[in-house]
């Protein structure tokens, strides 16, 4: 009996959001395609929560590592870091793009393929606890010079 209560009560919380939950939308998830022997790319979208919240990780089951970046200008050098979360202030969108914040979809096994759908895990945190953000990332081949090297 108990085991039964204690796997309705997980159920319940997975089924249903709960009052505390932050709303997140999120819009045009996308990631970069990569040609054979690339392990490394970048992933995109458009968040908002509808209170104060932050991205506080992301993974995949399709992406062995998955980091979130942040590029910035450093005098005329474009350079990016690894950030540990990203701010979601209330009712803001928030891009990750190319050159601002991004994901880093490391350790690639094999390439990703324009339209393929990279399945992302988002963990956002408010008021002290988190949920999960379930997205799909649509592979898309990005033109332009601008090259996302690894570190
Ligand atoms: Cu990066």
């Amino acid at each position: 009996m108990k085991l039964n209560f204690w796997m309705l009560t997980a159920m319940a919380a997975l089924a249903a959001p709960s009052t505390w939950a932050a709303n997140i939308s999120v819009t045009d998830a996308w990631a970069r395609t990569t040609v054979p022997g690339q392990q490394v790319s970048g992933g995109y979208f458009q968040i908002t929560s509808d209170t104060d919240a932050r991205l506080v990780k992301v993974s995949s089951v399709a992406v062995p590592r998955v980091e979130m970046h942040e590029m910035s200008m450093d005098g005329d050098v474009m350079r990016m870091r690894e950030v540990k979360a990203i701010d979601l202030p209330k009712g803001k969108t928030v891009s990750l793009e190319p050159g601002g914040f991004h994901l880093m979809l490391m350790t690639l096994k094999k390439p990703i393929a324009a339209g393929d759908m990279i399945p992302l895990t988002l963990v956002v945190e408010s008021g002290g606890k988190k949920q999960t953000v379930e997205v799909k990332a649509e592979a898309r081949a990005m033109g332009g010079g601008m090259q996302h090297h690894h570190h």
